[in-house]
């Protein structure tokens, strides 16, 4: 380990940095959506490059189209990496994900500018896609990176247009036949900066949280069957609404976690009926769920119940219910030896950082499976994210960020 200071970086440089980055995208009704593989996020992507070049890394777009600077250690071995993910959800703030890729490379071009070669390699990425907000899969980043894509993945994947995840790597120049090649597997740290998208932080007045536990998430999808029917003529005693059954399904899914307390979550966060028409009485349902609980038991225990309330409001109401599981992520617990090297860097600013659980997925959780994984955050001003007025206090953007940079030195320049 180096000296204990923490290390300097150019704030004003980091600050306008990330109001430049939230200019790709930015939407005309506020917040901004960068999608994977469209033109905000390429144009993102690309400004990041050009940052890296500028701080004289080795620059490098792999087969997904994560983009890495790299500095080459004196000793090789495994790379010391930092960042977060580019994409953002839809009408989403200018600081999930943007803050961990800015941030990394603002400490990664800070650290050799001040200490010149690390003994480490040394790196940070912009991940090209963790939100799953454009296609029907998410983390597609740093699976790739952590060996974790399934087989035809991007033949199947779609965005709401129909557009195959492959077709849209074609078009911004990348071969989905070549997926596979972003694996890496010389890594031996990740750490991420990211904000913490709800209220610990801001709420005691705490400035600087490290993450012991990454909440497991699974998304559900529930297709409910009735019977279509003529709004007119159809007397209300007698229908099958499968959007009525699906409405009581949601309150009903709200209440099982509830019930179950905090900290389960359980979200109906999309929802589409069929045949969809003023006059006609919803034949089917389908709704999405996203259920979430830090506990691996209680994890299981939450989505076996929503299963079983779905299923009965069901049968009440003469409805088939058929409950699909999209995607499974337990929940994980990050790495205690690199997160020391947070904490260690942390108490060099005179802060004890919070011991967090977080609610929200990040990439850190899939690279866990591939690298020693550590994540800190910093507050979110009334816990706010996912919307367009996240924000974070400029000095808590500024503190986390030489954080960051003193434990990536800490990591990189060991001797
Ligand atoms: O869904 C999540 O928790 C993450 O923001 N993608
Ligand atoms: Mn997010
Ligand atoms: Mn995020």
């Amino acid at each position: 380990m180096m000296t204990s200071e923490l290390v300097a970086i150019d704030e004003r440089r980091l600050l306008r940095r990330l109001d430049d980055l939230a200019q790709r995208g930015a939407l005309p009704s506020g917040g901004l959506y960068r999608a994977l593989y469209t033109p905000a996020h390429v144009a993102a992507t690309e400004l990041y490059a050009d940052w890296c070049k500028e701080a004289g890394l080795l620059v490098r777009r792999d087969a997904v189209g994560n983009v890495w600077g790299r500095v080459e250690g004196s000793r090789g071995g495994r790379a010391i990496v930092t960042g977060s993910h580019i994409d953002t959800v839809r009408g989403g703030g200018a600081l999930d994900g943007a803050l961990g890729v800015v941030a990394g490379l603002e400490a990664v071009a800070s650290l050799v500018a001040q200490f010149g070669r690390p003994t480490r390699i040394l790196e940070c990425v912009a991940i090209c896609e963790e939100e799953g907000s454009r296609f029907s899969t998410n983390f597609w980043g740093a699976r790739a990176i952590a060996d974790r894509l399934e087989p035809d993945e991007a033949q199947r994947a779609r965005d709401a247009d129909g557009i195959t995840l492959a077709d849209a790597m074609r078009g911004v120049g990348l071969d989905p036949a070549r997926a596979s090649q972003a694996v890496r597997r010389d890594i031996d740290n990740f750490v991420e900066l990211h904000i913490e998208q709800g209220p610990i932080l801001d709420e005691s007045n705490e400035r600087l949280g490290v993450v012991r536990t990454i909440a497991g998430t699974a998304h559900l999808e529930v297709t409910v069957r009735g019977q279509a029917d003529h709004a007119g003529a159809a007397a209300m005693e007698r229908r099958r609404d499968a959007l009525l059954g699906a409405a009581a399904m949601t309150l009903a899914i709200a209440k099982v976690a509830t019930d179950m307390g905090p900290p389960a979550v359980a979200t109906v966060g999309t929802i589409g009926v069929e045949p969809a028409q003023v006059n006609v009485v919803p034949g089917l349902a389908r709704f999405t769920v996203d259920a979430r609980h830090s506990s691996a038991a209680l994890r299981l225990e939450l989505i076996a119940e929503i299963a079983k309330a779905c299923k009965v409001i069901g049968r009440e109401r003469e409805l088939a219910v058929d409950v699909r599981t999209l995607r499974d992520r337990p929940p994980v617990q990050l790495h205690e030896r690199t997160t020391d090297a947070l904490r260690r860097a942390a108490r060099a600013a005179g802060v004890e950082p919070r011991e967090m659980v977080s609610g929200a997925g990040h990439d850190s959780q899939i690279l866990s499976a591939a690298a020693h994984a550590a994540m800190l955050f910093v507050p979110s001003i009334g816990g706010r994210s996912h919307r367009a007025d996240e924000a974070t206090a400029a000095e808590d953007v500024v503190l986390g960020t030489r954080v960051l940079a003193t434990a990536l030195r800490d990591l990189a320049y060991a001797a």
